[in-house]
């Protein structure tokens, strides 16, 4: 993804260092469970979230191999002083419970994805779907960069592996990935990965720097 993008700094600023302190780091994967299938087969929850209209839905449908399951529901004029269109235009649902797709990465390990509902109103679901996972990507969409702030704060809470994935909306990559990560003031260890919501190659090299990135925590909890 080539960088197109200007210096700009973002007028609401960054992520408060003070809510970037890092969580226990996981005891490993215990939640990667074996499956019928095969004896060498294990499944993992990976949950995808991020700000209002970031791209999760596009993001678990894109690479998933069976047909998602969604919970869209239209987006009213009820709505409208709440939800910001305004970078989504084309943008008519939301996600009001959850996606869910699967993925197998390869014949040995199967990914279940688990897409969060984007809106503060629904966030009181987001301690459910996290429960057993093994990591999270965090989509972003750096036109709304503060959007995303307290999802990292929920995964650097309760001590999940994340990822950061910018979710490239125009095809290019308009800030510099340092950039991003200043402003989201994360640790240096945390990837952050350009990609494009949309297509399922994208959509799967992020989830494989995803799996990565957990087992490298994994590793060092248990060294
Ligand atoms: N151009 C472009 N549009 C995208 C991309 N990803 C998502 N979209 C569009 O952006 C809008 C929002 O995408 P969703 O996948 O519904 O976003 P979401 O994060 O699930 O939204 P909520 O569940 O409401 O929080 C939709 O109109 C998508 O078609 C992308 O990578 N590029
Ligand atoms: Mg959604």
């Amino acid at each position: 993804m080539d960088f197109v993008g200007s210096d700009r700094v973002w007028p609401q600023g960054g992520r408060s260092a003070a809510a970037a302190r890092p969580g226990p780091a996981p005891s490993g994967l215990p939640t990667a469970r074996r499956v019928a299938g095969g004896p060498n087969v294990i499944s993992a929850k990976i949950v995808v979230g991020g700000g209002f209209g970031a791209g999760k839905t596009t993001f678990v449908g894109s690479v998933s191999e069976i047909v998602p399951l969604t919970t869209e529901a239209v987006l009213t004029d009820a709505s409208a002083s709440m939800d910001d269109l305004a970078a989504t235009p084309d943008k008519s649902t939301t996600t009001v419970a959850m996606d869910f797709g699967r993925l197998s990465l390869d014949e040995e390990l199967i990914l279940y994805l688990f897409g969060t509902p984007g809106q503060h109103r629904f966030w009181f679901m987001w301690d459910d779907l996290v429960r057993g996972a093994i990591g999270a990507v965090v989509l972003v969409d750096t036109r709304r960069l503060a959007d995303c702030f307290a999802a990292v704060d929920f995964f650097e809470d309760r001590g999940l592996p994340y990822i950061i994935g910018v979710n490239c909306f125009d095809g290019v990559l308009s800030h510099r990935v340092e950039d991003v990560r200043e402003a989201l003031a994360i640790e240096s260890a945390v990837p952050i990965i350009p990609c494009d919501a949309r297509e399922r190659e994208s959509t799967k090299n992020t989830l494989i720097a995803l799996v990565e990135h957990a087992m490298r925590r994994s590793v060092a909890a248990r060294a």
